[in-house]
């Protein structure tokens, strides 16, 4: 069988998704809340649910390594994930499959094109909330087996420029490896777009005449993001990405979305656009790419 990425998305991870959906794996109970993010993911689960694809390959912010690009290594993860700064929103019962093998390939790919790799072998091991967020929303029956990787700090230590490289290294070596084991392959970026946070937090989260974009050069940014994939220009965002990251704070800074780019070799195919909205005052969008039908 040959492999190939089937499907990309942009999938950002705030726990405040996941809590308005109020699924039962999450423990609070919401009223509501960021109806028109929740309605995008709604739209790209159904393009899913017509795709075959046996294993979603994640890029999550929130899983922060100083050396080296880790990959989740271990078949079976459970426990109860608790959100740092929002565990009054956020205390999932987690409950997922790794598709180790492909981890692994990913991970001598990535160490062949010159990156420090890791397995991460502990069985205790505590997946974040960025990668589980963002499988929450693109697939919450948890059917399908995931590769988790992590975000290297080479963007804080060294630069965008170099944290980009890496990243566009690591976007290859995914797809080297999905072609190689003959993978049907989802490749998701766990990522919001600017991320300037609000200052003041409403009584009650769900509030939704908090939420709105707080700085104008913020939404610009989104948009003109939002417009470069709309009209398949990914090339041109990789070479504004430093500014872009600079600029508005964005959470691109982890890599996740360079990741994501690379992985489908920078799709000049017109992203779909499902949703954007703000979440605590950050710019999220749902985005797709359909490999296949490009
Ligand atoms: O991690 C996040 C995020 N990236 C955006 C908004 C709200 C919470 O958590
Ligand atoms: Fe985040």
């Amino acid at each position: 069988m040959s492999g190939r990425i089937v499907m990309g998305a942009l999938a950002p991870h705030p726990p405040h998704l996941v809590y308005a959906d109020n699924p039962k794996q999450n423990e609070p109970r919401a009223e509501g809340g960021w109806d028109v993010l929740r309605w995008g993911y709604e739209a790209l689960r159904a393009k899913l649910k017509k795709k075959d694809y046996d294993v979603i390959i994640v890029h999550s912010p929130h899983w922060r390594t100083v050396v080296g690009h880790h990959f989740l290594g271990v078949p079976h993860f459970k426990s109860l994930s608790v959100d740092p700064i929002f565990p009054n929103l956020f205390r999932y019962h987690y409950d997922l499959k790794v598709d180790v093998p492909l981890a692994e390939a990913m991970c001598a790919e990535a160490a062949a094109q010159g990156l420090v790799t890791k397995m991460m072998r502990n069985e205790k091991f505590r997946v974040d909330y960025g990668t589980i967020t963002a499988c929450h929303m693109v697939n919450p029956d948890w059917d399908k087996p995931i590769v988790g990787v992590s975000a290297n700090a080479a963007y804080d230590y060294f630069g965008n420029d170099v944290g980009d490289r890496q990243m566009i290294a690591l976007g290859q070596a995914a797809r080297r490896a999905v072609e190689k084991l003959g993978r049907r392959a989802l490749v998701i970026s766990s990522c919001s777009l600017s991320h300037r946070h609000f200052t003041t937090e409403p009584g009650v989260p769900e509030d939704m005449s908090y939420e709105r974009i707080y700085n104008h050069n913020q939404y610009l940014w989104d948009m003109h993001v939002v417009k470069l994939l709309k009209t398949g220009k990914a090339r041109e965002l990789l070479d504004e990405m430093p500014d872009f990251i600079d600029q508005s704070v964005s959470e691109a800074r982890a890599g996740s979305l360079t990741f994501l780019l690379s992985a489908l070799g920078f799709p000049t195919q017109p992203a779909e656009v499902h949703a954007y909205g703000t979440v605590i005052g950050t710019g999220n969008a749902v985005v797709s790419w359909d490999m296949e039908a490009a």
